[in-house]
């Protein structure tokens, strides 16, 4: 697979409290996009702790990752975060997400993934892992609230495109100036 990772923090700052996570672990692929809430150091803190977390729990369920990053994170300000779970050999795509942060797998038809309400370290009443298919070429696409909540793909040739320049692109024509933002690109083999 090919994956390509872009954060930019907020009036180019020293912190950036978004952060992107990727792992290959057997046929299995995890993703993450997480978002600290706020911006700056607190943020920071915040969102790599999660993501630490998450390289450190691959094998368990996303019960299990989210239920135990939000006690991690309970000692710092709290996080959006989703994270995909991808199994290469089948092409099944098993994502759950708490917050504003939001993911977009793009297969024949675009669809978008949903999101629990609550706060990663704040608390969620419920997560509800949705499973879909992936076939081969598939875009999955993650990214915070620092880029526009519905970004138009159709411009953008989305066979041919790489991914790295696909993540600068959004990031240059959906940005929201206001808040640090984070993409992340994944395309199936
Ligand atoms: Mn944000």
């Amino acid at each position: 697979m090919q994956i390509a990772t872009l954060k930019q923090a907020v009036n180019n700052a020293p912190y950036c409290g978004d952060e992107c996570g990727y792992w290959e672990k057997g046929t299995k692929t995890v993703l993450c996009i997480i978002d600290g809430l706020g911006h700056g150091k607190g943020a920071e803190i915040a969102a790599q702790a999660a993501v630490k977390y998450i390289a450190d729990h691959l094998s368990e369920s996303l019960q299990e990752i989210f239920a135990g990053c939000d006690r991690e994170l309970r000692k710092t300000r709290g996080a959006a975060g989703g994270i995909a779970v991808i199994d290469e050999e089948n092409g099944e795509l098993r994502y759950a997400g708490i917050g504003n942060t939001r993911a977009v797998v793009v297969n024949s038809e675009t669809f978008h993934l949903g999101s629990d309400y609550g706060t990663i370290g704040g608390g969620f009443k419920k997560l509800t892992p949705e499973t879909i298919s992936i076939g081969k070429g598939a875009l999955v696409i993650m990214f915070t609230d620092g880029v526009e909540e519905v970004i138009d793909l159709s411009r953008y040739d989305l066979i041919a495109v790489d991914v790295h320049k696909l993540a600068e692109m959004i990031i240059k024509d959906w940005r929201v100036e206001r808040d640090d933002a984070a993409v992340l690109v994944y395309k199936r083999r």
